[in-house]
């Protein structure tokens, strides 16, 4: 089996995104978005293959720490990106009139904790000064009806919202840079597992989005695409009214930003193995993402 059919400690990340940049670089550029609690590098890579293009993607993978298939999807679709451009139609489409900025991990502490000590681990290693409990919930630190229901203000809870908003340097450090690029990000996407769902915003209240029908069409045609070419199912909606209500989300502040094109998606199973997904599984699972990305992708770059 190939390197990207297997998982990897952050280690060999590091050094993977590394020797990625080297070996391209005419297409692929390192930014240093900022750095974890415990000062690790949060490095994203661009790959631009047409330095004329004014649209943007956004993939980023670790947020939950336990969720490896995330951060192997992101590794996934890197190698997809470049192997196959100019080879596959879809791909090429993606890359000649977008630039995409991919965050292979973005919780490195929590990645390494589910590693060395507790492979159940999901929050971020930060430490807080009222508490001996660990870690922040990276998705619910962000600023979208923050701390509100779905979200605990208990340092000790799986979902602690963290002491205000953007409090933790990973969620901070993503958020200043979609900030920073937000006039040309038209389509955001945070990778996660496991329980196969492509979700929308809200998931901060069950009100509606306003293009609530086109994220909707996007996401069927996704999991129809899906079911046809994979024979697997995935659900679809917008996050508060498919899974539960959650504030704080990455995807629903991206969406807030004015990124009308944001998902989280859910990649396999539904929990026979959950987050122990086995490597023999990976390629299946990343083919259905990368399979998710590029149907939405394509009516995005077709609407925009
Ligand atoms: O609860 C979450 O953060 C995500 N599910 S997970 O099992 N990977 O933890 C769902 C996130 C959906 N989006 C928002 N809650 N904003
Ligand atoms: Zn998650």
């Amino acid at each position: 089996t190939s390197f990207y059919e297997q998982y990897h400690s952050l280690e060999d990340i590091y050094y993977w995104i590394n020797r990625t940049a080297q070996d391209n670089p005419n297409t692929i550029q390192t930014i240093l978005l900022g750095s974890s609690f415990e000062k690790r590098p949060l490095y994203a890579l661009k790959i631009s293959l047409n330095s004329e293009n004014k649209k943007a993607l956004w993939i980023d993978c670790g947020i939950h720490a336990r969720e490896w298939i995330s951060p192997a999807f992101c590794l996934w679709f890197v190698q997809y990106s470049l192997a196959f451009y100019k080879q596959n139609q879809d791909i090429t489409d993606i890359l000649d009139n977008m630039d995409v900025y991919i965050l292979p991990v973005m919780n490195p502490d929590g990645y390494l904790y589910t590693w060395t000590t507790n492979r159940m681990w999901r929050k971020s290693r930060s430490i807080h000064p009222s508490s001996y409990c660990v870690g922040v919930d990276l998705n619910r630190n962000f600023d979208a009806n923050w701390c509100t229901e779905g979200a605990s203000n208990d340092p000790c809870s799986e979902i602690y919202c963290g002491a205000f908003p953007e409090s933790e340097p990973e969620s901070e450090a993503v958020a200043n840079f979609l900030r920073s690029k937000k006039d040309t990000i038209e389509l955001y996407l945070s990778i996660h597992a496991y329980s196969q769902m492509l979700l929308f915003p809200y998931s901060c209240t069950l009100d509606e989005a306003q293009n609530h029908n086109e994220l909707l069409e996007m996401a069927q045609d996704a999991s129809r695409n899906i079911r046809r070419y994979y024979r697997n199912t995935y659900k679809y909606g917008a996050g508060a009214q498919t899974i539960y209500l959650a504030p704080g989300g990455s995807d629903d502040w991206a969406y807030n930003l004015g990124i009308k094109y944001s998902f989280t998606f859910e990649l396999q199973d539904r929990g026979r193995y959950g987050f122990l997904l086995p490597p023999s599984h990976i390629s299946q699972a990343c083919n259905e993402a990368l399979l998710a990305v590029k149907t939405i992708a394509r009516r995005v770059i077709d609407k925009t």
